[in-house]
């Protein structure tokens, strides 16, 4: 047994420091315990009251942060913090150097995940317009694909493709619980008054007390909500999407520099600025969250029985602290950009005994192939109208099969310009701004997208030209050319 093994198995709440790797952040406060229904599913375990269902169904924990860039990790290259619980994970299974989320923002990228269909064809194409953002009654989701296979599926964190009571609700798209917030602008509080909360009669859990003090971290209450709902399916298969808000920006009206955070006066570097502090204490929070999620699963014998994704839904904010920490590394551009600093994401999985440990991997993988790949591990069939493909060999740390043909983003059907961009082995083909020339850069020589070779490739500018024009399904809802100038329908009201 592994040494880091050894450790999530024991419940060392921080495996970095217990491996001696985490040496320039502090540990920020929060509360010890476990939360309850963790505790009392431990205590079983621990006396041999409960052991870990040996159903042949494997569960799925998918995490995924929001707007943590390509270079935001250690085991990514980040330099100037540390992140060992999640680089010990990827020790424990394989790190993709070329994945890629569904899109360069939330809200396309979460409904690329959920349906298994890139940007140019998925329900819900962008953040705005408000109104249109959410999945309908017959759009099919991995929850309801793996709820079909007797899955409990659990959701937290932030949903952003439906509020709660319209058909994009989490709760009428499979899942059987949704903790946190179904709306994409609530989600920039972190200290909110309530979250959505579907295991309540009233659909919310109200903190009064964010009112008047910063009494309960939104963060926090997630990952508490992650651990009990792991502990509860214990005997039952289940899908955990945590959708967690770190370190996405939070709104002004909490912090001026919008990075609220409770804990991070004497983090990092004294010549850092505030904002580089801040936002290296939410990744230093999510780093230790996701180490406490993946103890839970050693200590409750399930890690032989799991796959667990960590990844991020788009490229880092791209200003103020993402500059000063490099946060998209050697890539250029950041979210909202089809540059690959907006669209490439750090992507990790283990399984304990079925996928090869500490193995790099170099296959390019997306969003959209998660459908597909999860129908595979759980025995369902995988749905013939959809995009992407079971990256299941690739997991395993062999060559994708099939090989697939393209991959395709875009940007900005609502606003001012629309963007398009195409990998076609290893070409990449960005056009920004329709009529606009594309631009053709090698990716295997040129990763940072600096050296445009359109004039010397007129046939692959071709080639790409064509898939641009051909993989779009136009939409009603987001008509291309017009600047989407509503404002937000979810309103603080406190
Ligand atoms: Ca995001
Ligand atoms: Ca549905």
């Amino acid at each position: 047994m592994s040494r880091i093994v050894a450790l999530f198995r024991k419940g060392i709440t921080d495996v970095g420091a217990a491996l001696g790797r985490d040496k320039i952040s502090q540990s920020p406060s929060r509360r010890k315990a476990a939360p309850t229904a963790a505790r009392r599913v431990l205590f079983f375990y621990a006396t041999g009251l409960l052991l870990p269902s040996s159903a042949a169904v494997p569960n799925i924990v998918l995490i995924v942060a929001d707007d943590l860039g390509y270079g935001d990790l250690g085991c990514y290259g980040q330099k100037h913090f540390q992140t060992p619980n999640i680089d010990a994970l990827a020790e424990l299974g394989i790190r993709f150097t070329q994945a890629y989320a569904g899109g360069p923002v939330c809200t396309s990228s979460r409904s690329v995940l959920m349906t298994g269909l890139h940007a140019g064809r998925t329900p819900a194409r962008d953040n705005v317009p408000h109104y249109e953002t959410y999945l309908r009654m017959e759009d099919i989701t991995v929850a309801e694909i793996l709820s079909s296979r007797g899955y409990r599926c659990g959701g937290l964190g932030k949903w952003s493709l439906g509020d709660p009571g319209t058909e994009g609700d989490a709760k009428n798209q499979g899942f059987d619980m949704w903790f946190g917030y179904q709306n994409q602008d609530h989600a920039h509080y972190y200290y909110p008054e309530y979250l959505d909360d579907s295991s309540s009669p009233t659909g919310k859990l109200e903190l009064p007390n964010n009112n008047r003090t910063r009494a309960d971290y939104s963060h926090d209450l997630l990952t508490d909500r992650a651990m009990d709902f792991i502990a509860e399916s214990a005997n039952r298969p289940f899908f955990l999407y945590a959708a967690f808000t770190l370190p996405h920006f939070s709104h002004g009206s909490e912090d001026s520099d919008r990075l609220a955070v409770p804990d991070w006066e004497g983090f990092g570097r004294p010549n850092w600025s505030d904002a580089a502090k801040k936002y290296a204490a939410m990744v230093k929070r999510l780093d230790d969250d996701v180490g406490r999620i993946v103890s839970l699963i050693h200590r409750m014998g399930l890690a032989e029985n799991t796959l667990i994704i960590f990844t991020s839904d788009n490229g880092p904010l791209g200003s103020g602290p993402s500059e000063e920490l490099d946060n998209n590394g050697p890539l250029r551009g950041a979210k909202r950009s089809l540059y690959e600093g907006g669209i490439r994401v750090p992507f990790i999985a283990s399984w304990l005994g079925k996928i090869p440990q500490g193995k790099d991997s170099d296959e390019v993988i997306a969003f959209w192939d998660l459908v597909p790949t999860f129908a595979e591990v759980a025995g369902a069939n995988i749905p013939k109208e959809i995009d992407g493909i079971s990256i299941m060999s690739a997991l395993k740390g062999e060559g994708l099969k099939p090989e697939r043909d393209y991959l395709y983003w875009d940007y900005g059907h609502t606003r001012p310009r629309y963007d398009q961009a195409v990998r076609l082995g290893d070409w990449k083909g960005v056009r920004l701004g329709q009529g606009s020339p594309l631009e053709l850069y090698n990716l295997k020589s040129d990763i940072g997208e600096g050296k445009d070779l359109a004039k010397d490739h007129p046939d692959v500018v071709k080639r790409i030209e064509k898939i641009m024009d051909s993989a779009v399904t136009p939409s009603e809802r987001y008509p291309i050319g017009e600047s989407y100038r509503g404002g937000p329908i979810w309103q603080k009201t406190w």
